[in-house]
């Protein structure tokens, strides 16, 4: 199987990348990182499959010269990581640690020797341990320690990185993880969800701050959006699918664009928002140079039986599913970009900077073959032409991820990587789609 695209198809100069974070791939107990909130997370039963942990991963940290290989022989562009705020600096504040800041010299100057642009993330949710005992995304400090430590990795790094993003998916920093609990640090209340939907984008602002200081450029936000559909054609299911729009799709956006919250969500929030709230807007809308879009899915949206706000939950939908049993819905990726370009961006180029899809891959007589990957991310690339045709500046697409890795709570099951990874024995095997690819990056 294999592509429908070519570089041809796109404008020139279109980034084609790869996404990975680095608690999920580098193995964390190498190299003098701390601890962090997902280490003590996956300690607790109940919390995450079997209780994996990110202590190992993909060795990564051993085995990043490669990786890197394998990405410029896929023929990608760029290669978008993140920087593990616990490897950098253990305790959360202070002193730093030099083996993690030469880990990361090391990993840039691997991409660029490999003509590999470098995206970096400063933060991919393994907050240290210490930082969480005192609050972590509840507590207001945390801007502050954002700001300190962005000003340590990327004062090391930023003169070489191609573009930077402070934080991976703010909705799941705040509220998958302080309201629904699926996330460290697993809460479920509506008073630190509230804190940490303002605290998260406040330290974006801080961040974005900190880099423009250091005299680095070409920095963006990244969020992710899951399109909101009504379960059924009631008001009452259209109302709910707006409220999950307003705090999945639209907050974040908003907070950082328009220096506002939508008002179907403060409806809930405002009574738990941290005080003088309202003054951070200047801090939070500092200008970004560029908007990143995380895509997977679609969801349906229907009352729960709570009686509580936002009351509202997700409904099984029939269209087909991957193995994280998400939807397959590319018009949702179609109608971010033009909607997102139309109401937010004001010009900025806007990039895909994660989509991807879980399967069941296996390796068989050493080859692993994954058509339904290629299929999804040809339905996907469709949605990005559509869009590029009808005029959104749509300057790059990330693929999730570069290899099966540590998928969070649902531990190493399920597979999202290009090229599969056998957790024994730590081979990559380059997947059916990894092929494809580079078949149709050839130049
Ligand atoms: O694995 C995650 C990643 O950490 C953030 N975006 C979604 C991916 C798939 O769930």
């Amino acid at each position: 199987m294999t592509f429908k695209f070519t570089r041809a198809d796109f404008p020139d100069g279109f980034t084609f990348g790869t996404a990975t974070s680095s608690y999920q791939i580098e193995g964390h107990a190498a190299g003098g990182a701390g601890q962090t909130h997902w280490d003590s997370f996956a300690a607790t039963p109940g919390n995450v499959v079997r209780g994996e942990n990110g202590a190992l991963a993909c060795d990564h940290y051993h085995r990043w010269e490669a990786d890197l290989d394998l990405i410029r022989d896929a023929g990608l562009d760029a290669y978008r990581f993140s920087t593990s705020w616990a490897r950098v600096v253990p305790e959360g504040r202070g002193q730093p640690n030099a083996q993690g800041l030469d880990y990361y010299d090391r990993l840039v100057d691997g991409m660029l020797e490999r003509g590999i642009k470098p995206f970096a993330t400063l933060y991919h949710w393994e907050l240290p341990q210490p930082l969480a005992d005192l609050g972590g995304w509840r507590n207001r400090d945390i801007a502050n320690w954002f700001a300190d430590f962005t000003t340590v990795i990327m004062g090391r790094i930023g003169d070489r990185v191609h573009a930077a993003a402070p934080i991976n998916e703010p909705w799941c920093v705040a509220w998958l993880s302080h309201f629904m609990g699926h996330h460290a640090p697993g809460m479920r209340d509506i008073r630190a969800t509230a804190r940490a939907m303002h605290h998260v984008l406040l330290a974006h602002g801080r961040a974005i701050q900190a880099m423009r200081a250091l005299g680095m450029s070409n920095l963006g936000a990244v969020m992710n959006f899951e399109y909101a559909a009504p379960a059924d054609d009631s008001p009452q299911a259209a109302r709910l699918a707006r409220i999950y729009d307003g705090f999945y799709n639209q907050w974040f956006l908003s907070g950082v664009r328009h220096k506002r919250y939508p008002q179907i969500v403060l409806e809930g929030l405002e009574p738990h928002m941290p005080a003088g709230w309202q003054d951070d807007f200047d801090v939070i809308g500092t200008p970004v140079d560029w908007l990143g879009i995380n895509y997977y899915t679609r969801k349906l949206i229907g009352p729960d039986d709570t009686g509580l706000w936002p009351g509202l939950t997700e409904v099984e939908g029939p269209l087909p599913k991957t193995a994280m049993e998400w939807e397959v819905y590319p018009d949702g990726l179609h109608h971010f970009l033009t909607w997102v370009n139309a109401e937010y961006a004001d010009g900025l180029p806007i990039y895909v900077t994660e989509n991807g899809m879980a399967s069941y891959d296996t390796v068989q007589g050493g080859a692993c073959d994954d058509p339904a990957r290629i299929d999804y991310l040809n339905k996907h690339t469709d949605a990005v032409r559509r869009a590029i045709a009808e005029g959104v500046p749509v300057k790059g697409y990330f693929i999730w991820s570069l290899m099966d890795n540590y998928e969070w709570a649902l531990g190493y099951d399920k597979r999202f990587g290009l090229i599969h990874v056998d957790f024994d024995t730590l081979e990559r095997t380059p997947k059916a789609s990894w092929h494809a690819l580079q078949k149709a990056l050839a130049p």
